[in-house]
């Protein structure tokens, strides 16, 4: 089968964020051509029968970090693996990040990256610039990354001082510029300064553990710089999106602000659901897996996430997947965690998750409960797709719509292990545990990428995807 063959999806379960219903879809040209009952083809279509499956929207992960260059770690997936591991977990569209450094500006960033990604990618992608530096200049190249490179989106940080982190002054002026333009700035949200005491006294005190990460990270200073962000965002009068939301000190200020009517975004990570604090009581290096930023927190927290999730306070669930191997086999120690054997803040902060997103939610979402079908497709494709300028190119089954299309096993299970994913990490944090629910194939633009177990992508066949503006109102 050629690039340009057309399929026939027969029969199966087409489930949006909106819709429920069982039909034909003919993707053909790249794009879904049509919706409809029993379409008739001819003998140059290939046809799969989707009796029984559900015909998701393809995953779009607005959040992961692949060949991404922190201080002096790079995590461990290069575009390459990490797009195919995407593929498998059925997601065809990620928004990775380009690091703006002290030598170049957004612009030099975005280039670099799509340099890079160009020949490996595997599905589609775009960026989201990480602004460490305001000046006229940078707003400038900002303003044009917007209008013509298609980047509408710009991450910067309140924590890590004299790494990443931004002052107010600077998220400021990148909100006003940037929501005026129609994109989004997106805000890690943590009071760095803090941090970096509470972290200077642990080690003066001797306490070097990986669960010290997750004791010098309080939740309250998620929530006092979450609060500050809204401020800045409410007086720039612009949107503003929170990621890796872990915290109901952090989401009690989202709800109440969306309550108020301004607007404000926010998305948490699958692990933020899956695992709670209790998992740092130890002082073991093998805790170094869960070293991750913000850290995982208390079961109440969980309970105010799914709250969130359901009531649409949260509107996004992306994986953060910044990978990190326990060993030093890829990349060597720039990419492993042990790096911090001696001191958890050298514990490069990450975990994988690429792959595993849809699985996982839709195990401990939808057949939990938690979650309706549409509002897992909501949460995981329609609305980052929204937020993000993306839709409904991506994000959404409807003619017109790019072909990239699940198909979803929801009645077998599967036991997860590491050795059978397809990125560079070499752990996961789902090590042996049993989920509800199978990717069986992925297409991306009309293009069966995979099939069960067999791979059919390949390499520098995904694309930039230029974005447009917000969607969120
Ligand atoms: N923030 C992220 O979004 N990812 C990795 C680490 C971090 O601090
Ligand atoms: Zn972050
Ligand atoms: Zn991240």
């Amino acid at each position: 089968m050629t690039d340009s063959t057309a399929t026939l999806i027969r029969n199966g379960r087409v489930i949006t964020a909106s819709d429920d219903y069982v039909a034909d879809v003919l993707l053909q040209g790249g794009i879904v051509h049509t919706i409809g009952q029993a379409i008739d083809v001819g003998p140059d279509v290939r046809v799969v029968d989707a009796t029984g499956l559900y015909v998701l929207p393809g995953g779009v992960d607005t959040h992961v970090h692949l060949e991404n260059v922190i201080g002096p770690t790079i995590t461990a997936d290069t575009f390459a693996s990490g797009t195919k591991a995407a593929a498998f977990g059925g997601t065809t569209t990620i928004v990775d990040f380009a690091l703006q450094t002290e030598r170049d500006s957004p612009l030099g960033a975005i280039a670099r990256a799509q340099r890079s990604a160009e020949s490996q990618v595997n599905v589609d992608y775009s960026l989201h610039v990480i602004v460490t530096r305001v000046d006229e200049q940078v707003l400038k190249d900002v303003r044009y990354a917007m209008h013509h490179e298609g980047v509408s989106s710009f991450k910067m940080f309140m924590a890590y001082p004299g790494v990443m982190m931004a002052d107010d002054a600077s998220i400021f002026r990148m909100l006003r510029q940037v929501g005026a333009d129609g994109g989004m700035v997106a805000l890690h949200a943590e009071n760095g300064t803090v941090i970096d005491l509470l972290i200077k006294e642990a080690l003066e005190a001797g306490h070097t553990a990986p669960r010290y990460h997750a004791l010098t990270r309080p939740s309250l200073m998620e929530g006092e710089a979450t609060h500050r962000g809204i401020r800045l965002a409410e007086l720039a009068n612009a949107p503003i999106y929170f990621v890796h939301v872990s915290s109901n000190d952090a989401l009690k200020h989202i709800v109440s602000a969306r309550a108020e009517g301004i607007p404000v975004f926010a998305e948490t990570c699958p692990h933020y659901l899956l695992f709670d604090d209790s998992v740092y009581d130890n002082e073991d290096f093998e805790t170094a897996k869960y070293v991750m930023t913000p850290p995982l927190r208390k079961p109440d927290d969980q309970k105010h996430l799914w709250r969130a999730l359901r009531y649409d306070d949260l509107q996004v669930i992306a994986t953060d997947h910044c990978p990190f191997c326990m060993k030093a086999d890829h990349f060597g120690l720039r990419s492993s965690k042990l790096r911090g054997t001696k001191s958890f803040a050298e514990i490069p902060n990450g975990a994988p998750g690429i792959e595993t997103r849809l699985v996982s939610l839709f195990d401990i979402g939808v057949v939990q409960g938690k979650l309706s079908l549409n509002r897992f497709v909501e949460l995981t494709a329609t609305t980052p797709a929204k937020l993000f300028g993306l839709f409904p190119k991506k994000g959404t089954i409807a003619v017109g719509s790019d072909a990239d299309v699940v198909l979803f096993n929801p009645a077998v299970s599967q036991t997860i292990h590491a050795k059978h994913l397809h990125g560079n990490c070499d752990h996961t944090l789902l090590e042996g545990r049993s989920l509800q629910g199978r990717v069986e194939k992925v297409f991306l633009r009309g293009n069966l990428i995979v099939d069960g177990p067999d791979w059919h992508g390949r390499a520098g066949m995904g694309r930039f995807v230029p974005r447009g503006q917000v969607q969120a109102f």
